[in-house]
């Protein structure tokens, strides 16, 4: 192999280490909403619009309406025509959360008297969906219980949200028109659950791979209470060591779909990743073959990764040489013409990702080879990790977004953290659109370990 010029050769990314954690992330936002059902039995949780001289109430019944869910639900009235009396409550969601909730529209008015409600999902001021909406017109006989209706949305993309509902009079101030809400539900993708749910649909194929059953393993061992807050935050210390398993996990995976043997044999390497695990901060060159590739330091727990460019074929060169201070510490062959597996030893390095590619010979061994069924589940189970992986990274980034810095002193540190985060996502996402989710799983820990960073950085005290 030619040794290209270093910038087309790889990339080196270098990850510092995670320091304790100061302070429990317990504390921070959870998604969620207040009191979606009006069970505390007033608009708790609620803001309320009532300029037009409506009314908002939160009632047992009206007439023969009776709660949808629970005890009490929320009542709307229009007055002045054309002006919204309106509810809404504003929320965090992730991608692929659910909002669902029960809305009827009642009135003492006939037509052309056409007043109408609403209830509308908004990202600021903008409408992204109107999920119930019925006028004077639409109003039919009927029992009053037929009458509520259900509505859902699902959100494509995280953020802030907000759920609004709305009722108005048409044309004059006579003739009463209502609005009914109740049972609000946010479903919002619980990642620990998640992760259980792959573990279930991986079962049933685990006698077909020892790969599936070894995904099994690491993704069972990153569910340890010990290391998340509740199903949504990973502890900020050792949540870190949850990312890594599923990255694990998902590389098995992603390596018995490719047919890549687990004996450790493989047709090269195109990214390895190398944790620093010597006690004694160090300064590191690395080199492929006798080209320096970069310099850098690194302390306990310090990982780094070293990648093959298309430019070179997604390669690496068969040989990948640690040195500091002039001392070979290192020498790491990448060549697959020894077995080389994640979790290996060099020194006081350790690899803790890699990708490998397919033997020259390019042939599934029999024995490697699953039902249609088993990868089937298999390429769900990958896409799951990484929608786990980046639902973690999200949550973590948004509970990041809402901090502002005890000290002063560290807003900017913070800042540059968050914006390292936000790209690190935006090239994750790309990854993952462009189907190279190995990769985008590698992004995803990344904006995880910043979004931790600005967390730290956000709740550390001045020094007095
Ligand atoms: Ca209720
Ligand atoms: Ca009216």
């Amino acid at each position: 192999m030619k040794v290209f010029k270093q910038a087309n050769l790889v990339r080196i990314v270098i990850l510092a280490a995670m320091a304790v954690l100061v302070c429990p992330n317990a504390i921070l936002a959870k998604p969620g909403l207040d009191n979606p059902s009006f069970e505390i039995g007033d608009l708790s949780g609620w803001n309320k619009d009532i300029l037009g001289g409506g009314v908002i109430r939160v009632v047992t019944n009206f007439y023969s309406y009776v709660p949808k869910d629970g005890a009490y639900f929320a009542w709307l009235l229009g007055y002045t025509p054309g002006s919204y009396t309106t509810l809404s409550q504003t929320f965090y969601a992730s991608a692929g959360s659910t909002i669902s909730g029960w809305a009827f529209f009642d009135t003492w008015d006939y037509m052309p008297f056409n007043d109408n409600a609403y209830v509308q999902i908004k990202s600021g001021v903008n409408v992204l969906a109107t999920v119930f909406s019925k006028s004077v017109f639409d109003v039919e006989e009927g029992a009053y219980d037929e009458k509520w209706t259900e509505w859902t949305y699902t959100f494509t993309e995280e953020g802030t949200y907000t759920l609004e509902a709305g009722v108005a009079n048409y044309l004059d101030y006579a003739g009463f028109s209502f609005l009914g809400i109740d049972g609000v539900v946010l479903t919002v993708q619980e990642p620990k659950v998640l992760k259980q749910d792959i573990i279930d649909q991986l079962g049933m194929y685990a006698h077909e791979s020892k790969r599936i059953r070894k995904a099994i393993r690491e993704i069972e061992k990153s569910l340890e209470d010990k290391l998340w807050t509740d199903n949504f935050h990973l502890k900020l210390k050792g949540g870190k060591k949850v990312l890594d398993r599923e990255r694990h996990a998902a590389r098995e995976l992603i390596h018995l779909l490719k047919g890549i043997p687990d004996d450790g044999k493989c047709g090269g390497i195109s990214l390895i990743e190398l944790e620093y695990t010597g006690s004694k901060p160090i300064d590191v060159d690395v080199y492929l073959k006798n080209v320096l590739l970069g310099s850098f330091p690194v302390e306990e727990g310090d990982t780094f990764v070293v990648e093959a460019t298309e430019e070179t074929g997604g390669k690496l060169h068969p040989e990948i040489k640690l040195v500091s201070d002039g001392i070979e510490l290192a020498n790491i062959h990448t060549s697959c013409s020894k077995p080389i597996n994640i979790d290996d030893e060099h020194g006081d390095f350790i690899i803790v990702d890699l990708d490998k590619l397919l033997p020259k010979n390019g042939k599934k061994g029999k024995k490697h080879q699953i039902s249609d069924e088993a990868q089937v589940a298999v390429e769900i189970a990958i896409e799951q990790l990484v929608k786990v992986d980046r639902l973690l990274a999200e949550i973590q980034l948004n509970d990041a977004r809402l901090l502002d810095p005890a000290d002063s002193v560290r807003q900017d540190k913070f800042e540059h953290e968050i914006a390292k985060a936000e790209k690190e996502l935006a090239k994750g996402d790309e990854d993952r659109d462009d189907y190279k989710l190995g990769k985008a799983i590698h992004h995803y820990k990344k904006v995880w370990e910043h979004a931790t960073r600005a967390i730290k950085e956000a709740t550390k005290l001045p020094k007095s």
